[in-house]
């Protein structure tokens, strides 16, 4: 198939699986053109089939708001045009979903039909998408998508809680490249960070506020009461200078709590970590999670949205109320009892390889041929 992708280039969830996803179907021969105003982040290897077209817009002095939905929108007609796209796979409803809707129109007065699947990530619909400001547009583009998917259960059943959508909603979950994601022999980076043996608390994100980084530093506060543990945080955002002054607050040096920033190779560091924190408020699916436990990390998360969908309790984790800090700080003392860490760490890795990339990515495969067959 001839597939275009359309994403958020960036580290964020959504953007990393379109370009996973794009990535995987090159690998299986198809061609995969990624429409966006920037390189993918992990769009970092070549292959063939493998193509990139940059969304540009030209500056004008009266645009306070640069109109980034048009130029996308005729960037997709060019490119269904020009390169013969089968089918148009957008992810992240905002702006995407409408954006395709338009440029669906304008090549149907060309005489070319192209079917749109929508793919909903999560704050798409949870945070910005019901906001009365997106609200009409989000259900009429949703509505209007010849397919549309969600990553959990717990997502589709929020659309249909807060939108007034027809369509029907395939849930298909995040998915992991096991090769990528699988604990490496990493010691001498251990030996380095935590020399008298300490336990490796570890929280990815992109430290919003929608992630509780507040409460990955007081479970970590209240685990190291308890036994000796340092915490590495990976990503930034928004919250972290207030995170660093929480961290100065409670005395936990640059010793205790290291923030790594935005690491690329995360693989590296989960491989040596024991236990993934992911207090997150909302979380449709939880891919970071995902990516801890492919490398052999339990996770103490919450039980919001999709999260429990992926972490089951007393298995590959512990989940609990969202705030309930206490009870997180227990779970995870459990969790790393040595009498109970080699089992959870095992039971993490077998849950992820649910989640393989050859188990998943068929199912867009087919998701799209329905499509095309359709139209
Ligand atoms: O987690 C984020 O804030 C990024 C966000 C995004 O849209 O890029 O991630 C969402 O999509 C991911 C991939 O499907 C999911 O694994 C995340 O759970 C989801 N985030 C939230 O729902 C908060």
């Amino acid at each position: 198939m001839n597939i275009g992708i359309v994403c958020y280039p960036t580290f964020g969830g959504s953007g990393v699986v379109a370009t996973e996803l794009g990535k995987a179907l090159a690998q299986k021969g198809h061609r995969v053109h990624f429409i966006t105003y920037s390189q993918p982040v992990r769009l970092d290897f070549f292959n063939e089939n493998l193509f990139y077209h940059e969304v540009y817009i030209p500056p004008y002095p009266l645009f306070q708001f640069p109109p980034y939905e048009l130029a996308l929108a005729s960037k997709m007609v060019d490119i269904v045009q020009n390169e013969k796209l089968d089918v148009l796979h957008v992810h992240y409803a905002i702006p995407h979903a409408s954006a395709a809707y338009m440029a669906k129109q304008i090549l149907r007065t060309k005489g070319i039909q192209i079917p749109v699947i929508t793919t909903l990530h999560g704050t798409d619909i949870t945070l910005v998408g019901k906001d009365a400001s997106y609200e009409p547009v989000v259900t009429f583009s949703i509505n209007q998508s010849d397919a549309v998917t969600s990553v959990s259960a717990d997502l589709k059943e929020e659309t249909y809680r807060y939108f007034a959508i027809e369509k029907d909603i395939e849930v298909i979950p995040n998915f992991i490249n096991l090769e990528r994601f699988r604990k490496q022999p990493k010691e001498h980076f251990r030996t380095a960070i935590a020399p008298e043996g300490e336990k490796l608390l570890i929280h990815t994100s992109n430290f919003r506020s929608v992630k509780r980084v507040d409460d990955v530093v007081h479970i970590f506060d209240g685990v190291r009461k308890e036994m000796p543990a340092k915490l590495l945080l990976v990503g930034d955002g928004p919250d972290r200078p207030r995170i660093e002054k929480l961290c100065r607050e409670l005395s936990l040096s640059s010793n205790d709590v290291r923030f790594l920033g935005k690491l690329e190779a995360v693989e590296e560091v989960l491989s040596v970590s024991d236990l993934f924190l992911m207090p997150s408020e909302k979380e449709s699916f939880g891919l970071a999670a995902l990516e801890a436990m492919a490398c052999e990390v339990p996770v103490i998360s919450t039980n919001a949205g999709g999260i429990p969908e992926l972490n089951l309790h007393g298995q590959t984790g512990m989940v609990s109320e969202v705030g309930d800090v206490a009870d997180m700080v227990k779970n995870a003392l459990y969790v790393l009892d040595d009498a109970n860490l080699p089992r959870f760490k095992a039971a993490a890795r077998a849950r992820a390889e649910e989640f393989a990339v050859d188990n998943i990515v068929p199912r867009y495969e087919a998701c799209y041929q329905r499509a095309i067959d359709a139209v």
